[in-house]
């Protein structure tokens, strides 16, 4: 094709960047991120340190990303900072040793700082794209991110033209860009499938350094399959929902689903949507996983908006050789709309996240082990649950063989608090927090939710934590944690050495 951009290879685009330089990668988890650039800044960075010289660059991301981001960028040495969510091994081993600088932020809120100048302002963005022309109008792949603010705020983009992912996906984003205040309007969507932007991102062609062509396939790993625990958190998390719909509190005809990150939110939408008390529903979310794209195709979703197909491939191929089929079923949006809390408010999201821990009075872990270790970040969990219509956590009661509870006195970490959690959901039962005082939360939690191995445990915390409004016994709130420091289990904890 004739025309005025440069098509180079991957190890010369990378080779524009220099150390300092600060980076905007589009896409949103694995999904629609670049994966030959990243590489070749990766072993550019290595090649620097090998002469003894500095090479690390600040990123910025929609979400996670895949091993071509986060996995080589971490293991070149090569991150100045990092933000937002992430959950790749080598970066959070990177982030935990202290070589990657990293701070967490809301996934909606990402766009706005960046614009707002809270964040240094990207040199770079790294856009991958399906397909392009000179006017510069682009259309994004399988994920949106931050890619319109990135692509504002850049000097410079270069673009990844994946040909893995077709042409054909134009018309499944819808790429909206709010104003800033105090200039700011309501967003007009008014259901999960409402339209209000462009189906291409329009960015300025004269900012469009390069074009790097590739074939890449995307980098979502393989869902766990369902066990029975996870099997039996979908059906608690149906049937504490068809009861609310039989109370009249959610309306007969349901309202839209958010639906989490990882292996336990794609195994518990199965559960939800083959659930006959169920009806097919909609989803307003940020990721749409393996799970929706099956309900879909039987009919029990109908229509599902998000930020990103993160999808393992065989499922991608499956909507790429039904793009018809899937065409009015499916929107992509960025995540400052796909997160809005203005959105989740006025749509009235049935939001459903996980929880690494909880505690007896309800407020919520997602992102700590042992309050100190990050484990991949707040993700939108914060966007969705503080604004949800009703917010419910899932967790196993248990993790790591039974040896940690995944019910502990005092979160070693909140990501969610107290008032913004309504309802808290394990394989062994429903704890409905609404209207419940903190004394009345720690007995329907513990009774309804707990591991049994940990219940007695848990009742005589209570025992020793007094009789104030929110019973705590400072010196064994975190007795459970420091048993599992001291001997890998929870198991035995004995609430006399912290008295
Ligand atoms: O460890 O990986 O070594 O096996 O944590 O746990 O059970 O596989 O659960 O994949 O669903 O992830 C909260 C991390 C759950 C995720 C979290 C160990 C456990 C296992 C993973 P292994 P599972 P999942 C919108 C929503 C925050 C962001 C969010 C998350 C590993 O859901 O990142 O919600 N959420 N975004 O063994 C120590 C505990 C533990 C524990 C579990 N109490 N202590 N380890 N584990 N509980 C989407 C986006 O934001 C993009």
């Amino acid at each position: 094709m004739q025309n005025k951009f440069k098509f180079v290879s991957a190890e010369e685009a990378a080779g524009y960047v220099q150390h300092g330089d600060v980076i905007g990668f589009s896409g949103f988890t694995p999904a629609g991120c670049p994966k030959a650039v990243p590489v070749a800044i990766a072993k550019r960075a290595e090649s620097f340190h090998a002469e003894g010289k500095e090479f690390k660059i600040g990123m910025y991301t929609g979400a996670s990303t895949g091993v071509s981001v986060d996995g080589a960028l971490a293991k070149a040495d090569a991150v100045l900072f990092r933000t937002p969510y992430q959950s790749n091994k080598d970066m959070r081993n990177a982030i935990n040793a202290g070589k990657a600088p990293y701070f967490d932020l809301h996934l909606s809120t990402m766009a706005q700082e960046l614009r707002f100048g809270f964040l240094p302002k990207p040199k770079f963005a790294i856009i991958e794209v399906c397909d392009w022309n000179e006017d510069g109008e682009l259309v994004l792949t399988a994920g949106v991110g931050i890619s319109p603010t990135i692509a504002d705020l850049a000097d410079h983009i270069i673009l990844e033209w994946n040909h893995y992912h077709p042409k054909e996906l134009r018309g499944f984003h819808d790429i909206y860009q709010p104003l800033d205040p105090p200039h700011r309007r309501e967003i007009p969507v008014y259901k999960p499938s409402d339209r209000i932007g462009s189906e291409i991102l329009k960015v300025d062609p004269s900012k469009i350094l390069c074009i790097v062509e590739t074939n890449l396939p995307d980098e979502v790993s393989d869902f766990a399959p369902s066990d029975e625990v996870t099997q039996q958190i979908g059906n608690n998390v149906a049937a504490f929902l068809a009861g609310e719909i039989r109370s009249g509190r959610i309306p007969h005809e349901f309202l839209p689903v958010q639906s989490g990150v990882g292996n336990i939110a794609n195994a518990l939408l199965f559960s939800l949507g083959k659930n006959e008390d169920v009806p097919p529903f909609e989803m307003y979310t940020e990721v749409i996983q393996d799970a929706v794209i099956e309900l879909m195709l039987e009919g029990n979703i109908k229509f599902a908006s998000g930020c990103s197909l993160t999808v393992t491939n065989p499922v991608l191929q499956k909507i790429y050789k039904n793009l018809d089929f899937f065409r009015d079923k499916l929107v992509l949006r960025p995540q400052e709309i796909s997160n809005n809390p203005e959105m989740v408010r006025r749509l009235g999201l049935i939001t459903i996240n996980t929880a690494l821990e909880a505690d007896i009075y309800g407020n919520v872990n997602s992102t700590h082990v042992l309050g100190t270790k990050m484990m991949n970040g707040i993700g939108g969990s914060g966007d969705f649950t503080r604004n949800s219509f009703i917010s419910i956590f899932t967790t196993p009661s248990t993790a790591k063989n039974g040896n940690i509870s995944s019910i502990v006195p005092m979160v070693s970490h909140v990501d969610h608090t107290e008032h913004s959690v309504n309802v808290l959901i394990t394989e062994y039962g429903i704890a409905d927090l609404r209207k419940t005082t903190p004394t009345e939360r720690a007995e329907i939690i513990i009774e309804n939710c707990v591991a049994p191995e940990y219940k007695q445990m848990l009742r005589d915390y209570l025992a020793i934590s007094g009789s104030s409004h929110t019973p705590n016994n400072l010196k064994a709130c975190f007795g459970m944690h420091i048993q599992l420091e001291k001997t890998g289990s929870m198991l035995g904890t004995n609430w006399d050495d912290f008295k």
